[in-house]
């Protein structure tokens, strides 16, 4: 029944015949179930996608998540301090030092960043890698080119190269490579632009058995943005980080238009509190807002994801504050130094990331090899989140940031999270900015201009480097015009 393809070479073959037995000594040789019914192509793939699987990991998967409830523990938890803006009570000296610290490390070249793109998109329901996405208000440039801008703006500032990595999956790799090529790495060199692939893990059934998705193949899925660090090892970005002398890691998701990719305060006081991982939090906007909560758990800093909070507890009051008690909300952008980075990746001193579990609809075979397009959820996925790094870290550093400034996602097609949000979100940045300035612009009670605008990260990409923009600028454009449209051609 376990016939070998059509041997290529004995090398081959023999690999191919270990790889079968190495399943079935861990009892997941049903794998292999049709094989004299797949043609030589076929068999390749599903033995390539067989040797992707780490027999050994899912073991102790199934003996440590299987049959366990996959309640996340939160019995014992408080909310974890943060370092608050100056606006909010923090101390203004700091930020200045801050600020100053991480300016040198930029100088220094000391900065690489780091974007996870692997996700499908699935909630917006746009077809393509969602760094493709048009988000720009006027211009209607897509996320990888705001980001480009970005780095761009930071090198001319800064006078270094900043390596960019970004995390794929193999769904949306060649597509992401191909975009970037298409455009020319907007700008940026070829050489200093890494698109890494992630990991993926089988889904299983209640029993640890892998799931297959047809007779030829595995039911595989991206094993989460917390994989981004093993790939980061796989792909050899570690050594190229320390080549090229980049020892933070600046780190964020590919949905976040506003993301401050590279934050000079934010590196400073990363390195100035001798931080091994630093998140940005800002306060939640209402209990039920779909982010993570900074939080202590055994005396350490951690993340709670929001679906694992009940909702009576995300809605408990500080009665000293009378705000949430669970306030810091997590918007997925951190700092790494490197060598800790690289120590999670391996796994190193007990810190491999734990795996969190998810039951799922997953389309699969029964018995005879038909397809079974499930009702309710029948296996379960695995995937790793990178904030669970954070109780690895030593000195873990939660900083406040602007939301206006650092945070609008597009997640969804409509309602909260959607283009429509984050359009305004973008529009009411550029206007705060423009009329910071002195520029005449009316907006609504919310700051909401009323018609588009558009600030390149090129003009600026915070007040401070706008207003230098807007101080050289010839003639001034005041009062402003519908479609604005400040720094498209730098
Ligand atoms: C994430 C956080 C949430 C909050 C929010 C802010 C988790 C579980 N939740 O919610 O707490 O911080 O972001 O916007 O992280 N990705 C990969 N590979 C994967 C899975 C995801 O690269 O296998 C990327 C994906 O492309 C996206 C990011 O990770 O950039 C987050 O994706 P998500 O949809 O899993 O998490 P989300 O947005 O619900």
């Amino acid at each position: 029944m376990f016939g070998l393809p059509r041997p290529s070479g004995k090398a081959f073959a023999y690999g191919v015949q270990s790889l079968i037995d190495a399943f079935h000594r861990a009892g997941q040789g049903h794998v292999f179930a049709f094989l004299d019914r797949l043609d030589a192509a076929e068999r390749s793939r599903l033995f390539a996608e067989a040797a992707e699987v780490d027999l050994a990991e899912l073991d102790r998967l199934k003996r440590t998540l299987l049959g366990t409830a996959a309640a996340v523990e939160v019995g014992d938890l408080a909310p974890a301090p943060y370092v608050p803006l100056p606006d909010n009570g923090g101390d203004s000296l700091k930020w200045i030092q801050a600020r100053a610290a991480g300016e040198e490390a930029l100088r220094a070249g000391r900065v690489a960043v780091f974007t996870v793109a692997g996700g499908q998109g699935t909630r917006l329901g746009f077809d393509g890698p969602k760094g493709t996405y048009p988000v720009t208000p006027v211009r209607r440039r897509p996320l990888f080119a705001v980001f480009a801008d970005k780095l761009r703006a930071a090198e001319r500032r800064y006078g270094r190269r900043i390596p960019w990595f970004i995390l794929t999956s193999h769904q949306n790799h060649d597509a992401t490579e191909a975009f970037f090529a298409q455009h020319r790495w907007f700008g940026l060199q070829p050489e200093q632009v890494l698109c890494l692939r992630q990991g993926r893990m089988p889904a299983v059934d209640s029993s640890g058995r892998i799931l297959l998705e047809t007779p030829g193949s595995l039911a595989l899925s991206p094993d989460g943005h917390g994989g981004s660090l093993r790939a980061l090892e796989r792909a050899g970005a570690f050594d190229r980080m320390q080549a090229a002398g980049a020892d933070i890691i600046s780190y964020f998701q590919v949905d976040n238009p506003l993301v401050r990719a590279i934050d000079p305060a934010f590196i400073g006081w990363h390195l100035l509190t001798g931080s091994e991982m630093s998140s940005k939090m800002v306060p939640k906007a209402h209990p039920e807002e779909k982010v993570g909560m900074f939080c202590r758990r055994h005396g350490r800093t951690c993340v709670i994801e929001y679906s694992d909070l009940p909702l009576e507890r995300q809605r408990e009051v500080d009665p000293a504050t009378g705000k949430l008690r669970f306030l810091a909300g997590s918007i997925a952008i951190h700092l790494f130094s490197r060598d800790f980075a690289r120590r999670v990746a391996r796994g190193e001193d007990g810190m491999a990331l734990p795996f969190h579990r998810a039951e799922k609809k997953i389309p699969t075979i029964d018995a005879d090899g038909r397809s079974i397009q499930p009702a309710r959820p029948n296996g379960i996925k695995f995937e790793l989140f990178v904030f669970d790094a954070l109780p690895f870290a030593a000195h873990p550093l939660v900083l406040e940031t602007d939301r206006a400034g650092d945070f609008a996602p597009v997640k969804n097609a409509e309602g909260a999270d959607s283009p429509a949000t984050c359009r305004d979100a973008q529009l009411r940045l550029f206007a705060s900015w423009l009329r910071a300035c002195g520029a005449e612009l009316p907006v609504d009670a919310n700051g909401q201009p009323p018609f588009p605008i558009e600030v390149s990260p090129l003009f600026g990409d915070d007040l401070a480097a706008f207003a230098e923009s807007w101080r050289r600028l010839e003639p001034k454009p005041s009062p402003v015009p519908a479609g604005l449209c400040l720094g498209a051609d730098a």
